[in-house]
């Protein structure tokens, strides 16, 4: 069987110098053609494309260096970009972004924003989202890892190329590292039939004219634009709550001291109200207690008043008694006399 009629995969590897894209090229080629940097230098920036049958189907692979380099200046990254679309017989099937797990900023954001403009918008569909060094995983998956970065650029970056990412560990050695590769070329697969059999084709890099160049540079400015307004927006946010946290320590501190005015003369009111209970009850005391005075005053003067009365009584009694003894005695001497 010749090449044209095997299964095709061809890809396109972009990313930073050192993020392992050498590595990746030659795990999923199943051969070392591409030479593997130690040195984390982009020796040179051409673009290399390699083939070999691997897994029964024929794969080319187009290593991209330097693309991603965040010192490279705009018109730089514009020639890359279409060195690169220019040199592959057809477009891409996948453009594997290589990144290297556990470090991604947002410088790296930002080379990424500036690669979207050069494309057109078709080119998140071809992306898939390589990330390197998968023995330092220990088992995890990526998605575990990332849960724990919420705020990492690398989820918009994810999320916009559908969650499609593969995670390659690229110090395995046959056939291990051919397991992977399986389920790459599976993922991939997949990927050529939702983009309907079609490879990747950039209208702009048909051809390569000096227009076109300027063009794309252009292209690369009105990011720089964007992000230098967005800074600027930041700035003003920035200065803006800085603002707003000055005023607002400002109205704590007023709100403190008013709320410490207002508890102490709280605190005088309630002495002085207490002290108008204590001296009333005081007083009321008082009263009782002459109250109580008077009442057994009067209570002694009734008990006076009684037995008075009751010795009156008698002593009437008694006379009354005499009077009637006195007068019988007269009654019966008259009697005695008649
Ligand atoms: N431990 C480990 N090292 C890797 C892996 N992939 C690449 N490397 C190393 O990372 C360095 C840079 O890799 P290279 O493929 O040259 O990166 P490139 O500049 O993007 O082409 C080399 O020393 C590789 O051996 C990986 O999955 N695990
Ligand atoms: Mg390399």
């Amino acid at each position: 069987m010749g090449s044209a009629d095997r299964e095709t995969f061809r890809f396109l590897m972009l990313g930073k110098t050192g993020s392992g894209k050498s590595s990746t090229g030659n795990t999923i080629l199943g051969q070392d053609l591409f030479d593997a940097d130690v040195s984390f230098v982009s020796v040179t920036d051409d673009c290399q494309l390699k083939a070999a049958t691997n897994h029964g189907a024929h794969i080319e692979i187009t290593d991209c260096p330097g693309l991603f380099d965040t010192s490279k200046p705009n018109e730089e990254v514009a020639a890359l970009v279409m060195k690169a679309f220019s040199s592959m017989t057809s477009g891409p099937d996948v453009i594997c972004y290589v990144i290297e797990i556990g470090s991604y900023t947002e410088e790296e954001l930002g080379v990424y924003k500036r690669l979207k403009a050069l494309l057109d918008g078709d080119v998140v569909s071809y992306m898939l989202l390589v990330f390197t060094h998968g023995d330092r995983l220990g088992g995890k998956g990526v998605g575990e890892v990332l849960q724990r970065a919420p705020t990492s650029p690398l989820l918009q970056v994810l999320a916009e190329c559908g969650d499609r990412h593969w995670v390659v560990d690229n110090t395995l050695k046959k056939p291990g590292s051919q397991e992977q590769v399986k389920g790459l070329l599976e993922a991939v697969r997949k990927m050529k039939t939702a983009n309907g059999g079609r490879s990747y084709q950039c209208p702009h890099y048909v051809t390569n004219t000096p227009s076109l160049a300027g063009e794309l540079t252009a292209r690369m400015d009105s990011v720089d634009r964007c992000e230098a307004l967005g800074k600027k927006f930041t700035q003003r946010l920035t200065s803006k709550l800085d603002q707003t946290q000055v005023t607002a320590t400002t109205q704590r501190h007023d709100l403190a001291k008013k709320t410490q005015e207002r508890d102490a003369k709280l605190r005088a009111k309630e002495t002085s109200l207490q002290q108008q209970v204590n001296d009333a009850s005081a007083r009321l005391s008082q009263q009782q207690q002459s109250v109580a005075a008077q009442t057994s005053q009067v209570q002694k003067l009734q008990a006076k008043q009684a037995q008075d009365a009751q010795q009156r009584q008698q002593q009437q009694q008694q006379l009354q008694a005499q009077h009637a003894a006195a007068l019988q005695q007269k009654a019966n001497e008259i009697a005695t006399l008649k």
